[in-house]
């Protein structure tokens, strides 16, 4: 009875790690279920490297149970058997054989590691997209070639590979899009390259992948591929907004007189953005606020009023005493800050 009990607690263990590996697939942030070329090259490989070691647990167990069963005592043997010492045969074959397995992973993992960090398009490659990326305690910041700046999401184009050049702003980070591809630093002062390609359309969650302070845990971004029209129409939105100083819609100018007033210091809403604060050039378009909370009105004010409540010892000031009706108007300005519509692909 005992064990059936430890059993059961054992089983229910397991549904419960699967049940939360099928939360990680929904929200493509898993490594397992590869969404891209080069996920799909590092699932292969640690797929092979899987085989390879269940090969030789299987084979080194057969051979120790082997053992045990042939040379067992039996009654009646009142004597050590034969001792054996040192077999050049054996030493060979059990040196050459792992030495034979290690190639098989050693030759492809070598090649693949040159591959991804591969930092310039092949020169038939036309209109191949660049991004840099720059981490920050604890957000995001993309730069474009066209000269605009996106925070917390980066769009790219589906079924190419598009160039990341990384580097970061304070202390070291990783950025990490599990069902694109490989994880890598970014360095203050260094310059690290990657690409990733996405297969389809659909949004891929990302993480910092570099213990980096207190609210490491929540710098999630996302990465939104979109099919090379819909992700060209996107640029040239974001070039066309990132030129506007004045807000179009008269309606918000209040909230745009508070923005001016209080947060321009930090964020900037146009051109090719600013290094202290994410750029809001397309905040309204954001499915989340600061990586990760739910971007409603309640949530927006909330955050205003106290980011730290959220994300501990991030820099953004508190605004805990804004009158009510600034801040409505402010949020009202910020949700107009988008260039995606109702309806546009996801
Ligand atoms: C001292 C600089 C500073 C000031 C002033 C400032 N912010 Fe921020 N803000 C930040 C930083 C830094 C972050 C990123 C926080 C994080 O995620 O770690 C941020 C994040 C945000 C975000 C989330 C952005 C996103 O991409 O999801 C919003 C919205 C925002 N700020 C609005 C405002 C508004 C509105 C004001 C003015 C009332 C303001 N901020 C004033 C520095 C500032
Ligand atoms: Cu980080």
């Amino acid at each position: 009875m005992k064990h059936l009990k430890a059993w059961s607690g054992y089983l229910g263990l397991v549904a419960v790690v699967l049940l939360l590996s099928g939360c990680f697939g929904e929200q493509n942030l898993t490594a397992l279920d590869p969404k891209g070329p080069q996920a799909q090259w590092i699932f292969d490989n640690m797929m092979l490297s899987l085989y390879i070691m269940a090969f030789v647990t299987l084979v080194v167990f057969a051979i120790f149970f082997y053992i045990l069963a042939k040379f067992r005592r039996e009654d009646g043997d009142n004597e050590y058997p034969k001792q054996v010492h040192g077999s050049t045969v054996l030493e060979i074959t059990w040196t050459v054989i792992p030495i034979l397995l290690l190639l098989v992973l050693f030759v492809p993992t070598i090649i693949g590691t040159f591959d991804f960090a591969e930092s310039q398009a092949p020169d038939d490659v036309e209109d191949a997209v660049y991004i840099d990326v720059t981490g920050h305690q604890y957000w995001w910041q993309f730069d474009y070639e066209e000269g605009f700046t996106a925070g917390q999401e980066v769009y790219i184009p589906t079924g190419e590979r598009v160039y990341f050049n990384l580097n970061a702003q304070d202390v070291i980070h990783s950025f990490w899009v599990p069902a694109l591809g490989g994880k890598i630093d970014t360095v203050p002062g260094i310059d690290n390259t990657l690409w990733l390609e996405a297969d389809e359309p659909g949004t891929y969650m990302g993480k910092c992948a570099e213990l980096c302070g207190p609210s490491h845990a929540l710098m999630d971004f996302k990465l939104i591929a979109l099919e090379r029209e819909d992700y060209d129409q996107w640029v040239e939105d974001m070039v066309a907004k990132a030129d506007v100083e004045q807000p179009e819609d008269a309606s918000v100018q209040a909230g745009y007189d508070v923005f001016q007033e209080s947060c321009i210091s930090c964020h900037a809403v146009s051109g090719p953005g600013s290094a202290s604060g994410p750029t809001l050039t397309n905040f309204g378009d954001r499915k989340t606020i600061a990586g990760y909370l739910e971007n409603t009105d309640e949530q927006l004010e909330a955050w205003i009023r106290n980011p730290d409540e959220f994300k501990q010892g991030n820099n953004m000031q508190p605004f805990p005493d804004m009158p009510d009706e600034e801040m409505d108007a402010l949020i009202a300005y910020l949700r107009s800050l988008e260039v995606r519509e109702e309806g546009d692909p996801e």
